[in-house]
């Protein structure tokens, strides 16, 4: 009998030992978040109109790995500005480290901006700019659009050298900081040549079926061209569908294509002499904001803007100041 109370007692220890280990079980399980130490990323990417698009969502994804610390939650937009804010505001109430924008549209950032401040979290706005002071985000991370544009004027300049021109424009989505840079900037450089002509200007949401129809629409419009501007590579392979079924010629001794992104089906067709200039616009940009997010981490100083370098190509043949004859070495060197 005199054993009893001992195992009685050894029975309650046992009873209150698993109690413990559940009780931290469940607590460790709340906290998971915070126990694998990995950084809560929440990315509102524009959608998956493009080649370049989702060359850009691939790099999000090989960059931002649970292996380099971090947890991702990449939302694709199809191009609803309303449904790019509600995830945002969504990743707030989540209280995510990190909010990382790619804005549809560069108008109606304000209040959520605010929101996102409020809550204070870390706010990055990569690829595309809003139209909002830059004290209502952190950082931003981006290439130059208006140079862009700027780049395709000049070239053209360089290779029409004085001759007149009428020039059709493919745009990207309206309102977004892609097709007004790039428009802006290929204007700047129109408004020196009064030779040149732009005819239309129409909204090809940088998609291929939004090139292809507005390529269609413009053939009826104008029987008489020489140039069109497309600005992105995809809207440039619906020109060139279109074109192909109204008989029209393209290319060196055709009609002038010019294109941005410089994807690898893009240069594929500037070396095959089909699009004559197309200027680079690199979607590998998730490494830049991971640096971006280490140098917070570490309480570092950031630039208020981090600029994501680009070169333009022509086809072979072509001579050019401005930018890089492809060669079959440039092609083999593209990743996307
Ligand atoms: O040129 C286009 C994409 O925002 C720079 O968006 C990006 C543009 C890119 O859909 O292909």
């Amino acid at each position: 009998m005199a054993g009893m109370p001992k195992m009685k007692w050894r029975f309650f220890t046992m009873k209150k030992l698993l109690a413990l280990v559940l009780a931290l079980v469940m607590v460790l399980a709340a906290t998971s978040a915070f126990a694998d130490g990995l950084l809560k990323i929440g990315y509102v990417q524009v959608g998956h109109e493009s080649d370049w698009r989702m060359a850009n969502t691939q790099n999000y994804y090989d960059v931002f790995t649970e292996d380099a610390g971090f947890e991702l939650e990449l939302i694709d937009c199809d191009n609803d500005h309303a449904l790019q804010l509600a995830k945002v505001r969504e990743f707030v109430q989540k209280d995510f480290d990190y909010i990382v924008i790619d804005p549809i549209q560069t108008a109606g950032w304000d209040d959520v901006l605010k929101e996102v401040q409020e809550a204070g979290i870390p706010c990055i706005i990569a690829d595309r700019s809003v139209d909002a002071s830059s004290d209502l985000y952190t950082t931003a991370v981006g290439t130059n659009m208006t140079a862009e544009g700027e780049t395709a004027g000049k070239w053209l300049e360089e290779y029409l050298a004085g001759k007149a021109a009428k020039i059709l424009v493919i745009e990207g989505s309206t309102g977004s900081s892609a097709a007004i840079g790039r428009s802006e900037g290929f204007n700047n450089i129109a408004a020196n040549h009064p030779e040149w002509e732009i005819l239309a200007s129409q909204d090809g949401d940088f998609t291929q079926n939004g090139g292809q129809a507005v390529m269609e629409d413009f053939i009826k419009r104008f029987p008489e061209f020489d140039v069109v501007v497309c600005h992105n590579d995809n809207e440039a392979y619906g020109a060139m569908d279109a074109m192909d079924a109204a008989g029209i010629k393209y290319g060196v001794d055709g009609k002038i294509i010019i294109s941005f992104d410089a994807t690898k089906e893009g240069l594929t067709r500037t070396l095959a002499g089909q699009i004559l200039c197309n200027v680079e616009c690199n979607p590998i940009q998730a490494v830049i904001v991971m640096n971006v997010i280490k140098d917070i981490q570490d309480g570092k100083e950031i630039p208020k803007f981090t600029l994501v370098p680009d070169e333009g190509f022509c086809a072979p043949g072509i001579e050019s100041s401005l930018v890089t004859v492809m060669t079959d070495e440039v092609l083999a060197a593209r990743k996307y």
